[in-house]
């Protein structure tokens, strides 16, 4: 069998980050060194995910997250991993996790400017039946002589300064959104690095794919069932297309356009995705590949949240798509 030629200057993620470092001279290295470290976090987190079923890394760890979900050993693995590595870097004052509770304040002595929200590893209730999951995680900044408490979370979701998330799907992805640009990373095994595949990605304006739980349709507002309803209908109706699993359910959207949907229903009002850690750094993504991002009544990254674990219903993806949901629901409040 022929070898794989090996490229000698390929792009990998952490020249990228230098790359992107040096197009601003005040830049201190420090954004370079947390995005590198969430890196070294993700390469640990899908070698255990690629190898759970084998080292018994599948099933629950026995206790119950803030969310009242059943955590997973995984998830217990991922938390640490994304804790370790940023507090290691010296870059961070301020973590928030899905998995822990309060804020996660970093020890004076390693403290550095940055806040980074994260969901170690979402839609882990896929994880046993090996259907693709991943990790999301945003970073914001803190201004000069502000204290460090849980107020520095609270902060709209256009101050991110960067974002991403890592796909551990039929390959290891990571797609990161930094200086107004979306560019995605395979991870190649065999060197262990990620390598640039999918440089400047961009949203198609319109897709042909829309992406909800249809389960729950009887607790929907009558304007989201007029819309699915709409997107069955006409010559050219949509394809359905749900994973379940945040990460992958965006990431196809981004691909291939269309709209990913997580609206309210009768029992939750707010939806279930959380703000700080799911939608707005997916949210930062999608925009910043030229699609929208809403929570229904304003652009998602308009919001400023006021607790750590708040949820928003969010309607993202393709312009047309998240446009024409939209003038629905505003025909719906008149
Ligand atoms: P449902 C996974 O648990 C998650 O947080 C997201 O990744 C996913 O989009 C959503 O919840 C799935 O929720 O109610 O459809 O199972």
């Amino acid at each position: 069998m022929s070898q794989q030629p090996i490229d000698t200057n390929c792009m990998t993620l952490t020249r990228f980050f230098l790359a992107e470092q040096r197009k601003n001279p005040a830049a201190t290295g420090d954004l370079t060194q947390l995005l590198t470290s969430i890196q070294s976090a993700v390469k640990a987190i899908s070698a255990a995910v690629r190898r759970a079923g084998i080292s018994q890394l599948f099933g629950a760890a026995g206790n119950v997250n803030v969310q009242g979900e059943d955590v997973k050993k995984l998830d217990v693995l991922s938390n640490e991993l994304f804790i370790n590595m940023l507090k290691s870097s010296y870059t961070c004052c301020l973590l928030v996790s899905e998995e822990n509770e309060t804020v996660i304040e970093i020890d004076t002595e390693r403290q550095g400017k940055y806040i980074v929200t994260f969901d170690p590893l979402d839609g882990s209730s896929n994880i046993d039946c090996l259907v693709s999951i991943g990790s999301i995680f945003g970073v914001f900044k803190k201004q000069e002589g502000e204290k460090v408490d849980e107020k520095l979370a609270f902060q709209k979701g256009r101050n991110l300064v960067a974002s991403g998330y890592a796909l551990y799907g039929s390959a290891t992805m990571m797609v990161v959104a930094l200086n107004n640009s979306v560019n995605g990373f395979m991870l190649d095994p065999a060197i262990g690095e990620f390598i640039l595949t999918d440089p400047k990605m961009q949203i198609p304006s319109r897709g042909k794919i829309y992406s909800l739980n249809e389960g729950y349709e009887n607790k929907w507002s009558p304007a989201v069932k007029e819309y699915v309803k709409g997107k069955k209908e006409g010559p050219k109706p949509y394809g359905a297309r749900y994973i379940g699993s945040m990460v992958a359910d965006v990431h196809r959207t981004i691909k291939y356009g269309g709209i990913f949907l997580y609206p309210a229903t009768a029992d939750a009002p707010n939806g279930k995705l959380r703000v700080l850690y799911e939608c707005f750094p997916m949210a930062h993504i999608v925009e910043t590949a030229g699609g929208a991002a809403s929570t229904g009544s304003q652009p998602m990254l308009d919001l400023v949240p006021s607790k750590l674990h708040e949820r928003s219903p969010i309607f993202m993806g393709s312009k047309e798509d998240v446009a024409d949901i939209l003038a629905i629901i505003k025909k719906h409040e008149e």
